[in-house]
């Protein structure tokens, strides 16, 4: 058990002005930020980014979406990250996504969800150095 994730607000919640709710809701769970950055990811960095999804068929449609506009990447920290946050932000599906979760309130389809969350201590690490260097962690 590490204690910390890494998390991505995705192009459908930035576009629908939602993040400034999220980053909110997250503070007040009691996560807090180690780096945060509005950043954007070109279609070969998603790709890179969402690799073990390859063989998927929404592969390529994932790929678009998260390269179609801005996002507000980060670095979260609180006891059991992964496990909490994965809590916090509720299931793929909004459809199926516990009420008051971030995807439930927040996202639009099992595609446009809204917001990523690591599903491990090993994944949160690989995830957060791919978009931070040491210097923008605090
Ligand atoms: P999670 O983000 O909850 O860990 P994963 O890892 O199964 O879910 O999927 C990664 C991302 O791929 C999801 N956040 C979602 O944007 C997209 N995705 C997953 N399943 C589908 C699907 N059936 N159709 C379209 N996009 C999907």
């Amino acid at each position: 058990m590490s204690n910390r994730t890494f998390t991505m607000i995705k192009p459908d919640a930035m576009s629908n002005g939602h993040a400034g709710a999220i980053v909110d809701q997250i503070i007040k769970a009691g996560f807090r930020v180690v780096a945060l950055k509005l950043t954007s990811l070109s279609a070969e960095r998603a790709g890179e980014f969402y690799a073990v999804h390859k063989e998927r068929p929404f592969y390529g449609e994932l790929v678009d979406f998260m390269s179609s506009g801005p996002i507000v990447a980060a670095i979260l920290e609180k006891d059991n990250a992964v496990e909490s946050f994965r809590k916090l932000i509720g299931a793929t599906n909004p459809a199926q996504a516990e009420e008051g979760t971030i995807r439930k309130r927040f996202a639009e389809s099992i595609g446009k969800n809204a917001i990523h969350g690591s599903d491990s201590d090993e994944n949160a690490k690989i995830e957060g150095d791919f978009f931070f260097s040491g210097l923008e962690r605090f």
